[in-house]
């Protein structure tokens, strides 16, 4: 089947990732096909404002479909015959996935096989993107590159790391264009509310305008490398325009604890906060009352303790680099809440 250019077809396009991916690649003319799940209530918070731009509006649409429904994925793909595929869709939420491990093992992992399939069956010429993750690397100590041992230490890094060799074995066995990128954290404003960069600056701000007293989190030494999504979707891009399909590790290539980002959001909130107390009894405390306390429902069963992404291939390569460092990030993220 032949292949018209630029034709994007996304899966996972309500989510940050989505968002921030069909933006660029609308800005860059493609024609962008999301697929969105039928939820009970609204999921496409994220896309809305892409209606707000009549050129954009034009190029972009949505279909339901859902990566546990094969025949979906088979039928959107024969519809559309897109030129590239980007997997975004996922049970994104590791600690999550620890109580729902056979969810996010067939959303995740069969997910992207079927995805893999359809295409082999369809039109293997379609180039095809998958997000993987830091987390494949789990207890591998940093830096980690694309030669990193894998050492997942979730369901979700598990059903990852299945659909990062699905990808690979697809790519050898039957010539497919299809490429791995390994992402490091990646954050903005419209992150998700329970992943901890969010729920810390929203928290903060919150409890800096008096609309929340306190704020609970779980590991505060667990060790982040955080860069912005809008410069992650321009690598995911960069990986399926290469002669060569390959692999690429993306990340900003620095390092700080939870703890370390409450206290660098803090400051540009100027709000000063002082910590006491040790390990369960640890606390922030903001105009001598604790704000900041440990509830260890959020430690998980097992935990990923330092990610530091060596990005020299992607840099090299693929020409990335960052624009956004941590102070951009979060100073963007806070700015987003007080608009
Ligand atoms: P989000 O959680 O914000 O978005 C996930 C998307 O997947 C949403 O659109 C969600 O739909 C959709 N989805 C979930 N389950 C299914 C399903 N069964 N069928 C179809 N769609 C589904 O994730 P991000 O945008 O942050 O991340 C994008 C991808 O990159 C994910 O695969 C994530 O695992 C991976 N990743 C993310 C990193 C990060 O730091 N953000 C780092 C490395 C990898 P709905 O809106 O309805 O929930
Ligand atoms: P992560 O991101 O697990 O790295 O996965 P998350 O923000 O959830 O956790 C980062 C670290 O913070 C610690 N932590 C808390 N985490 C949450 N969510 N809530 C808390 O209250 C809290 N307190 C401390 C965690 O233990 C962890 O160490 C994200 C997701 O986007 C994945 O989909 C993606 O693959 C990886 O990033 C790279």
């Amino acid at each position: 089947m032949k292949l018209k250019k630029k034709i994007a077809l996304i899966f996972g396009v309500t989510g940050q990732d989505g968002s921030y991916l069909s933006k660029l690649l609308l800005q860059k003319g493609y024609k962008v096909h999301g697929v969105k799940r039928r939820s009970s209530s609204l999921n496409t918070q994220r896309i809305d404002n892409i209606y707000e731009d009549i050129h954009e509006a034009r190029n972009f649409f949505l279909h339901y479909g859902d990566l546990t429904d094969g025949q979906s994925i088979n039928n959107l793909i024969s519809k559309i015959n897109p030129s590239e595929i980007y997997n975004l869709a996922a049970q994104s939420h590791v600690a999550v996935s620890f109580d729902l491990a056979e969810y996010t093992m067939m959303a995740n992992a069969l997910g992207s096989l079927k995805i893999l399939e359809a295409i082999k069956n369809i039109n293997p010429k379609i180039r095809f993107y998958q997000a993987g993750t830091s987390e494949m690397f789990g207890a591998s100590p940093p830096p980690q590159n694309e030669k990193t041992l894998f050492y997942p230490r979730s369901p979700y890094a598990v059903s990852k790391l299945s659909a990062h060799w699905t990808t690979v074995n697809y790519r050898e066995a039957y010539n497919l264009y299809a490429c791995n990128g390994i992402l490091f954290n990646h954050e903005s404003p419209v992150r998700g509310e329970t992943f901890v960069t969010q729920k810390i600056v929203k928290g903060l701000v919150n409890i800096k305008n008096n609309k929340q007293s306190k704020l609970y989190l779980g590991n505060l030494y667990a060790k982040r490398d955080w860069g912005h999504a809008k410069d992650y979707v321009k690598a995911m891009w960069l990986m399926l325009q290469q002669k060569k399909p390959d692999d690429f590790v993306i990340a900003t290539g620095k390092q700080y604890t939870v703890k370390e980002f409450v206290n660098l959001s803090s400051k540009k909130l100027k709000m000063k906060i002082t910590w006491k107390g040790q390990k369960l009894k640890e606390k922030a405390y903001y105009n001598n009352k604790p704000i900041i306390e440990i509830d260890p429902k959020y430690f998980r069963p097992s935990e990923v303790d330092s990610l530091k992404g060596d990005a020299k291939k992607a840099k090299i390569k693929l020409k990335w680099k960052p624009k956004y460092n941590i102070h951009t990030l979060i100073e963007e993220m806070i700015k987003s809440i007080n608009r």
